[in-house]
């Protein structure tokens, strides 16, 4: 490990030496903690400039060294769930020139883009997709016969969505070689939800766990091995004491192993359990525990105000420009203000609260409030389901969000005439987060579902009215307002 032979001394920028992802490898364990540490400076220091995703991308700083470190990439090929992570991945991957263009026209993307490097191996941008994207690219490696690895980077956040549960479903029971890390900070936005978040919580903080672990494999280890009937038996209780005794069964059952949980800020370990998973030859989960914001002070106290950030005082971590009221903020006024007269009133989020404008709404009625994790699919028909029992569900979800749950808004909503008030945020060029972000697609797709009356409010009065006029019309359809560019452009 101690080989350093590329490298001068450690006075010198580590980073101003890395040209390439192959020169990691070369790298002492110091001067890996030394670049994870330049690194930092550097991200911290471009977006407080430029804005951008902050918070996640110091989460994952050692991680990503490691992963560069032990696999080797671009043929062994890491799928970015979301992909607002990747800055110190595009840092390096021959990209760090350009980040200081970030957030800005024709400038560097601020999720992986194929067409940018041929290290972004699969475009990202909406949660939930890596572990189906790599066991795409898995299958399709086997049926060539290649050897490369694929890796799916995956946060817990990202992993309350549907589509990470349905791909972990498959992948376990195809038996694929493919690695899976989960990248645990218990924050999505904000604070995780769900009992998928509870489960990981479980295994994070019974180190009792992890000790006893090994205590049991030890003495299992002596368990007599003569005799095919001692075997079964044997297995079988190894099983029922692993059972009870390690949490981790959950990923055991959908057949992945479980590898972990480890410090993902020490880059020594995190490459020791990636070059575990390396062996195997079957799926692997590889547990790693990150802290959000790691680093920077103000973004590890309120990880969730510099998820995503605009520009910044570095010193203090406060915006630069005052934040200005937006349709998101007059929307969770208003109707916090409606649901104080009508107590039929519930609102839902998909992880989402504070960027769609209810925070408010969840501090003043909790109990008529429901967070439901990355899941926009199970939002809208389980706002479909209290619409059927006489509630008001409203449902704010930014517009390229929405479009996941096209056929629930069809087939649980619309078909039924459920009176659902779906409030798209976002709507129109959305423009920072490029492509993937664009809310350039709803009047086209609700425009054509039957029972669905749209209504565009072209400022915040008009917003408030529509509001207020959809809650009330509920007996007889559903509503989708669409706010921001529709407002400004009709
Ligand atoms: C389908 C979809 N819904 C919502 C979002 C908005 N979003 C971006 S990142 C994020 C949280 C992701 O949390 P996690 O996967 O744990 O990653 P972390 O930022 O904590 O590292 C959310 C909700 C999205 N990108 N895609």
């Amino acid at each position: 490990m101690e080989n350093s032979k590329n490298l001068t001394s450690l006075d010198e920028k580590v980073l101003e030496q890395i040209k390439e992802t192959k020169t990691l490898k070369t790298l002492t364990d110091k001067q890996k903690e030394q670049l994870a540490k330049e690194i930092r400076e550097e991200i911290i220091d471009i977006v407080s400039k430029t804005g951008g995703h902050l918070a996640s991308n110091l989460g994952v700083v050692e991680l990503t060294i490691a992963l560069h470190s032990v696999f080797d990439t671009p043929k062994d090929k890491i799928v970015w769930d979301v992909g607002h992570q990747t800055y110190v991945h595009k840092i390096l991957t021959g990209r760090r020139e350009k980040m200081s263009t970030l957030r800005q026209l024709d400038g560097i993307a601020g999720f992986p883009k194929a067409k940018e490097s041929e290290y972004d191996c699969f475009d990202t941008g909406h949660s939930s997709t890596s572990i189906s994207a790599a066991l795409g690219m898995a299958r399709a490696r086997d049926l060539q016969q290649k050897d490369n690895h694929v890796i799916a980077v995956i946060g817990d956040g990202a992993l309350t969505g549907g589509m990470a549960l349905e791909a972990l479903d498959d992948a376990g029971n195809s038996k694929t070689r493919l690695i899976v890390v989960l990248n645990d900070n218990e924050m999505s936005i904000s604070k995780n939800v769900g009992g998928i978040s509870r489960f990981l919580t479980r295994i994070r903080t019974k180190r009792f766990y992890r000790k006893s672990n090994n205590f049991i494999r030890k003495i299992l280890e002596h368990v007599p091995k003569f005799g095919p009937f001692v075997i079964k038996i044997a297995r079988k209780i190894k099983y029922s004491l692993k059972q009870l005794m390690l949490p981790n069964m959950f990923f055991e059952d959908l057949g992945f192993k479980y590898l972990g949980p480890v410090d993902g800020h020490d880059i020594e370990r995190v490459e020791w359990i990636l070059n575990l998973a390396k062996k195997e030859k079957e799926p692997v989960v590889v547990h790693i525990i990150t802290k959000k914001g790691k680093g920077y002070k103000p973004a590890e106290e309120n990880p969730d105000q510099f998820h995503a950030t605009s520009s910044f005082e570095k010193e203090t971590g406060k915006p630069i420009k005052e934040k200005q009221k937006d349709y998101s903020a007059v929307f969770g006024d208003a109707l916090v203000e409606l649901a104080k007269k009508e107590e039929k009133i519930v609102a839902i989020t998909a992880a989402m609260a504070d960027g769609t404008g209810l925070t408010k709404f969840k501090e003043t009625f909790p109990e008529r409030f429901f967070d439901v994790g990355i899941a926009e699919q199970h939002a809208l028909t389980m706002a479909a389901g209290m619409a059927k029992e006489g509630y008001i569900p409203v449902v704010p979800i930014y517009s390229s969000f929405y479009q996941r749950a096209y056929d629930q808004v069809i087939h649980d909503i619309c078909l039924q005439n459920l009176p659902v008030v779906m409030c798209v945020d976002r709507a129109g060029i959305v423009g920072q987060d490029g492509e993937t972000h664009q809310g350039i697609f709803d009047l086209s797709f609700f425009s054509i579902i039957p029972n669905l009356t749209i209504m565009a409010p072209k400022d915040f009065k008009e917003l408030e009215e529509m509001l207020s006029f959809a809650v009330k019309l509920r007996k007889t359809s559903s509503y989708s307002l669409s706010k921001r560019w529709r407002a400004r452009n009709i």
